[in-house]
């Protein structure tokens, strides 16, 4: 390994990740988290040994192998690692960073460019779930630039649609985990969900907030921060997750009645710090929410005509499609995404310390 390992940088979505191939890692869970430590730059806040941006969303990694499951043409494991501890965790997915998995596969070889586009199947390690990419590829070769745009990236990129089926209980095993559509935890009503992600919904004005703070001024807000963090270290045994002290799910995710014209207003402490926009699985399990009458999410949401949610965030709005069977059953999910390739070489992961 200190000869470099071949990496791929990414932006997939509102996120950058570093993205390797299993093959390139040691098979060992333990010494490959050791390793993605030493190569992100964890643990110090500004990841200044490391290629990790000081910031959760930039400190992620994407781990690509040939899939060999019939329905899949990539195995994508997702690691989070935290910046400012020595710490991983494969104990969630990412839907930001598969938008990179679909052209990085291609780039990597794992599947065969078509023209114009490519459909790329994709096992996600983490949950077990699948999802359907389609990447631009006129010619046969990838392309990132495109006319896309979404809230959070500047400019516009080629757009990588993404389908995903069943996804509820992706981690907590059923949708509502505790059964109910509204729980109390610490006298607040919360909808504890996992359509992909597991988040705790909760009603922003409950917090005596109004959904025009900035990350950074919640983020300053050390009550507010302490009053969440016991609110989800409840949540997670009720959730199955057990003690999630370490983990960086669930989500917490306050919900506002919308503000510009969206379904729905949020503001997502992922655990610890606050997104600057939303995660993809995050925004399909809020708007799963929007979808049942008890939750906080449906008090103060403005429900679409049609199956098209778009979720407002600090940077903008993300818009997913969640389908609903009549019978009241999350049928598919979906969204659309940019990604671009940032750069290709080697990294030098720093020596043991
Ligand atoms: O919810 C950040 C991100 C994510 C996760 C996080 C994500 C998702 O925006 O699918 O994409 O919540 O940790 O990259």
């Amino acid at each position: 390994m200190d000869s470099g390992i071949p990496c791929l940088w990414m932006r997939g979505g509102t996120s950058r990740a570093v993205v390797l191939m299993a093959a390139d890692l040691p098979p060992d869970a333990e010494a490959r988290n050791a390793l993605l430590l030493r190569l992100m730059g964890s643990p110090d806040p500004r990841q200044i040994d490391g290629i990790g941006g000081g910031d959760p969303l930039s400190s992620k990694v994407a781990i690509l192998a040939p899939s060999d499951r019939a329905d899949a043409d990539v195995d994508y494991l997702f690691v989070q690692v935290f910046p400012d501890r020595a710490q991983v965790s494969t104990a969630q997915g990412c839907g930001n960073i598969l938008a990179a998995v679909g052209p990085a596969a291609i780039e990597r070889g794992l599947v065969a460019a078509q023209d114009p586009q490519t459909a790329v199947r994709v096992h996600m390690v983490n949950t077990g779930e699948r999802a359907l990419l389609r990447v631009q590829s006129p010619g046969g070769s990838v392309t990132y630039d495109g006319t896309a745009a979404i809230d959070g990236v500047p400019g516009t990129a080629a757009p990588v649609a993404m389908l995903f089926d069943g996804l509820a209980g992706s981690m907590c095993g059923a949708l509502l985990p505790t059964g109910r559509a509204c729980d109390r935890i610490d006298g607040m009503d919360c909808t504890l969900i996992d359509n992909g992600m597991p988040c705790v919904i909760l009603r922003g004005s409950d917090f005596g907030l109004s959904g025009r703070e900035t990350p950074a001024e919640l983020e300053a807000d050390a009550a507010l921060r302490a009053r969440i963090e016991a609110i989800r270290l409840e949540a997670g045994p009720m959730m199955t997750l057990g003690d999630v002290t370490h983990a960086s799910v669930p989500k917490m995710t306050l919900v506002f009645p919308p503000m510009a014209g969206g379904v729905i207003a949020t503001r997502s402490f992922i655990p610890h710090r606050v997104h600057a926009s939303i995660g993809v699985f995050a925004a399909v399990s809020v708007a799963t929410a929007c979808l049942l009458p008890e939750s906080p999410a449906h008090a103060v949401a403005n429900l679409p005509q049609g199956t098209d949610f778009s979720v407002e965030h600090p940077s903008g709005q993300a818009e997913v499609t969640v389908d609903q069977a009549a019978d009241g059953t999350i049928r598919r999910a979906g969204t659309l995404r940019t990604a671009r390739k940032l750069m290709e070489g080697t990294v030098f992961p720093r020596p043991r310390l």
